[in-house]
């Protein structure tokens, strides 16, 4: 069995590799999912991502399964391949859940193939594909913040925008994951699909919530005001407000975050987790709700988009 939440023991996990990580060609997927707020085309930085930050991000990486390791955890990494973006996040491409490995239909045309790095660690892996036709993508979008990126032709969404609390999921609607999308992980899931609009519309649910363990999330107070605007059943949970993030940089014109990646923390168990090194306002917060935070290195977390929680896809916990 796979696991079903986001804190459990940890036994087994795939953490990303930063090998031959690029950004692909402009198509309208790129355009319109990670670059809509970007008037000139010519200012997307496409092509590999300079060979520094890949070797610094490797290093890092390493550090980071080295820790995971030692916690009594199974590393497995992808396979180096020629990619049409990158193996770094491999949390954006599947989500397990119970019985399930899903290779969710990714809207970026680029990413379509991304799980396939590290399929032969997954069991009944189901791809479900999509035709990522042009009619996906909302023109309305592009300089306009307040327009998803995303229609509703196709059921499309990243794994990203998913979290897991044992029996209900919560699902970000944004530009990387449409309605359609939440209405087919529903349909395959043994567990209650409760989806969130209108707290973020870019990528990815995992750095405006952060479950801890049952009943406990950390929350990303630019984005999520009131724990009301969060579906039942997560209104009565208890909640950190995570306080600002020590900005940590990124590389010359490459940035595929906002600093808020800073709470894109990973759990070895309800009790230990992985933090960006220099989050010591977080780590306060956290140590005060009996969390230990393990602070390690992660210098490429906004030049490449993520962090210790994007970095991963915990596949084995002890039920929790
Ligand atoms: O806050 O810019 C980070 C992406 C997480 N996968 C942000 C989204």
């Amino acid at each position: 069995m796979y696991s079903k939440n986001e804190w459990g023991q940890l036994k087994k996990v795939v953490v990303g590799i930063a090998d031959n990580a690029r950004i692909p060609e402009v198509d309208a997927s790129l355009r319109h999912i990670n670059y809509a707020d970007v008037t000139d085309e010519l200012d997307i930085p496409t092509g590999k991502y300079p060979q520094i930050v890949v070797d610094e991000a490797n290093e890092d990486l390493e550090t980071f399964a080295d820790f995971l390791r030692k916690e009594g955890a199974e590393v497995v990494r992808p396979d180096i391949t020629e990619c049409n973006y990158y193996n770094y996040c491999p949390r954006d491409s599947v989500i397990v859940y119970k019985d399930k490995a899903i290779a969710t239909p990714m809207p970026l045309r680029a990413r379509r193939n991304e799980y396939q790095a590290y399929e032969r660690h997954l069991e009944n892996v189901h791809p479900y594909d999509i035709i990522r036709s042009d009619d996906l993508y909302n023109t309305k979008c592009l300089g306009d913040p307040d327009v998803l990126a995303l229609t509703e032709a196709e059921p499309a969404f990243d794994a990203a925008n998913v979290l897991r609390a044992n029996d209900d999921l919560l699902y970000l609607v944004s530009n990387s994951g449409n309605k359609a999308g939440a209405s087919l992980l529903q349909s395959i899931v043994d567990g209650k699909v409760h989806t969130v609009e209108g707290i973020y519309s870019y990528m990815h649910l995992d750095s405006t919530v952060c479950f801890l363990r049952d009943g406990l999330m950390l929350l990303n107070p630019s984005r999520v005001k009131d724990v009301n605007q969060l579906p039942e059943p997560f209104r009565h949970w208890d909640y950190i407000m995570c306080p600002e993030p020590v900005p940590i940089g990124h590389y010359e014109n490459y940035r595929n975050s906002s600093n808020w990646v800073s709470m894109n923390l990973f759990s070895v168990n309800s009790k230990l987790v992985a933090l960006e090194e220099r989050q010591e306002p977080l780590r306060k917060e956290l140590e005060k709700h009996g969390i230990e935070c393990a602070m390690l290195p992660m210098r490429h977390a906004i030049t490449l988009g993520g962090c210790f929680h994007c970095v991963t896809n915990d596949l084995i916990r002890e039920d929790d």
